[in-house]
């Protein structure tokens, strides 16, 4: 039986997918041969769409006619989610390597629209560089005191969760599903690494809830994983410890995962956060990190799970007097040594910088220093550090710098196809009518699938695909003005926030907006060191804290000095006077003034392009962008004159301009 298209709920935006990017492929022809549920699902889609725009779909070769596409099940070696495409003689064919290829193929025509029908094309094969494509959230069932709903949520609340319970809005949920397989997602975590009271629960007394949303995922191909507290053999179980060698709590977990997939056959595993930010974990009991995870992946092993371990654990009762202690230092430090001693089915995921998802940090140094252990590359689609989903800031060509970066520099691996743990985001997604709080965050999410299916692809190709699916009928005016409002998004950004990759000035607590001292003088290890003659850390091995060395050559060398260090990591790595000049042929101080000037100025431009775009965007669209584009300039115009303030005030350097500094 062919799966029904999910209804949306009235007045929820279709993102990518509303009806019209169907209507090439709802107007052929099209002959389905295979079977299985995700074929079940293919031929749900294709109806849908023949019965919107007049096409017909049958099953099998049917008779006489001929079809202008054929989707079928075949069985090269591509792998379960692979699949070749190829036009010739007016059809064109998908043919599935595995069971969830049709599913990816399908997606791949409805993106190619009207160039699907035309022309010739050679057989092409098609296969995700990296096997897991993961979004987690960081979603509460229980509203959190402190962080709501969804920590670091800018979206509404939670999808799968409300006030304590399951919503059960399936329909919902299976739209989310459809939206995340069509950019190529296939792993959702369900519930905060913060694990609280009621969330620990989940894994035992309260699977079913889990149990019903990974079946409403399940036909769009996304497996279901679960956030669990280390703790759990005491706080479920009853037990006196959670020792990860002790022989009772390794019996209590192995049963624990044998009853979720019991309730969930194809579960994908658990997510920890552990020794990390409170969250309990083995150092508790004299055991490593490896210990730990081990005992997790030992416990899902039979059932061809996995446990993704995060390597976020760092100190985070710092002194901040203490300049030995570094926190860049920290997933380093603790995991590397520990290289080769992580079960097959432990993945490390390492956050993509060193230090927590700021618009500007290198690639953290464990991505390179892990030869011998599945690691997954995390990044955070909720915009925390980057403008909370109120400001545009579209991350595309900032994961892509992170996937692209080889840390053993020319002819190395990059980072992103050596992910052999996947690649991971943050979900920014929440009940939001628009999903994303505002509509261009959209485009993140999407970015980030795509990005996870091939790592090294152009970003802004993906960015024209997201335009072209999600703004079927665009006029050229609309897609211009779409990419010139996301393309620089990220820089301007940058360059209305903290200065050369010095990272956080933001407000304590809920990271929005400017405070440049705001977490000077705290435990959390993020300084800027600013005073009278200079700012940044000094990271570097001949006078610093050693962090640069953390690299293989060349960026050990590259990161070392200020005469090479890019410019726009050179506060991250060293302590430079304001008089400092940069490659760029400025002095450091200029540079802030410059910058902040301009990130306004990008930002009041962008506010005029949408501005401008009304009547081309969908009115409710149009009007909560515009709504948000007052924020945002509101908001860069207070980051611009704090920071300029602040560093006028501290060096007392006069901008070479003349502009007005407060
Ligand atoms: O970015 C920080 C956030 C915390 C988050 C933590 C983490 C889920 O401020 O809210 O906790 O990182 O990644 O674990």
């Amino acid at each position: 039986m062919p799966l029904s298209v999910p209804t949306l709920p009235e007045g929820i935006d279709p993102a990518w997918l509303p009806p019209d990017a169907f209507r090439p492929l709802g107007e052929r022809r099209t002959s389905i041969r295979g079977s299985g549920p995700f074929v079940e699902t293919v031929h749900g889609e294709v109806a849908e769409a023949c019965e919107q725009f007049g096409g017909e779909v049958v099953r099998g070769a049917g008779t006489g006619t001929s079809h202008d596409l054929v989707l079928c099940q075949g069985d090269d070696d591509l792998g379960d989610e692979g699949f070749t495409y190829e036009r010739a003689d007016g059809t064109t064919t998908v043919t599935a390597s595995g069971r969830r290829g049709l599913l990816y193929g399908l997606f791949h025509v409805v993106r190619l629209g009207e160039k699907a029908f035309r022309g010739a094309c050679p057989r092409e094969a098609h296969r995700p560089a990296v096997a897991l494509r993961m979004l987690d959230h960081w979603d509460n069932v229980a509203v959190h005191p402190v962080m709501g709903q969804v920590e670091r949520g800018y979206a509404g609340g939670s999808l799968f969760w409300r006030d304590g319970r399951s919503r059960g809005e399936w329909q919902r949920v299976r739209a989310y599903g459809r939206l995340l397989a069509a950019c190529g997602i296939n792993a959702v975590s369900v519930n905060n690494v913060n694990v609280h009271e009621t969330e620990a629960h989940l894994l035992t007394d309260r699977i079913g809830e889990v149990a019903g949303i990974a079946g409403v995922l399940r036909p769009y191909g996304i497996r279901t994983h679960l956030s669990v507290t280390f703790a759990a053999p005491v706080v479920l179980g009853g037990l006196p410890t959670a020792d990860p060698l002790d022989e009772a709590v390794r019996a209590w977990w192995a049963e624990a995962a044998a009853r979720v997939y019991a309730a969930i056959p194809d579960f994908g595993g658990f997510v920890v956060k552990a020794d990390s930010e409170g969250q309990p974990g083995p150092f508790t009991y004299g055991r490593s990190h490896a210990d730990g995870a081990n005992m997790l992946a030992a416990a899902l092993a039979p059932h061809g799970g996995t446990v993704h371990w995060r390597a976020f654990v760092y100190d985070h009762h710092q002194d901040w007097r203490d300049r030995t202690t570094d926190r860049a230092r920290a997933a380093y430090d603790h995991f590397a040594p520990l290289d080769g001693e992580f079960a097959d089915n432990a993945v490390l995921q390492v956050k993509h910088g060193p230090m927590d998802f700021q618009v500007r940090e290198p690639v953290s140094p464990v991505l390179g220093a892990m030869p011998r252990t599945r690691l997954a590359v995390e990044v955070q689609a909720t915009q925390e550090y980057t403008g909370q989903q109120r400001h545009v800031c579209w991350l595309g060509p900032m994961w892509s710098e992170v996937l692209r970066f080889r840390p053993e520099g020319e002819g190395g691996v990059a980072v992103g196809e050596s992910a052999r743990g996947g690649l991971v985001a943050v979900s920014n997604v929440g009940d939001d009518p628009f999903w994303t709080g505002h509509p261009l965050a959209q485009a993140n999410l999407y970015t980030f699938g795509r990005l996870a299916w091939q790592p090294v692809a152009d970003p802004h190709r993906i960015l024209d695909e997201w335009i072209a699916l999600s703004f079927p009928s665009a006029p050229q005016r609309l897609a211009t003005g779409l990419r010139t409002l996301l393309h620089g998004s990220w820089r301007t950004y940058e360059k209305y926030t903290a200065p050369l990759g010095v990272g956080f000035m933001v407000q304590p607590g809920h990271h929005y907006g400017p405070s440049v001292d705001g977490y000077e003088y705290s435990p959390w290890g993020t300084y800027h060191f600013a005073d009278r003659d200079g700012v940044g850390v000094d990271r570097s091995a001949a006078t610093g804290t050693g962090y640069a060395a953390q690299y293989a050559k060349p960026w050990a060398e590259v990161y070392e000095s200020p005469a090479t260090c890019p410019d726009e990591l050179l506060l991250f790595f060293h302590h430079v006077p304001y008089g400092h000049v940069l490659h760029s042929g400025k002095t450091v101080i200029q540079h802030i003034y410059d910058t902040h000037f301009e990130g306004v100025a990008e930002a009041e431009e962008a506010r005029r392009v949408w501005a401008g775009l009304a009547g081309l965007v969908d009115p409710a669209r149009h009007a909560r962008g515009a709504e948000r584009y007052e924020e945002q300039l509101r908001s860069a115009r207070e980051w611009r004159d704090q920071i300029n303030s602040y560093f006028f005030r501290k060096s007392g350097v006069p901008d070479e301009r003349g502009r007005l500094i407060h």
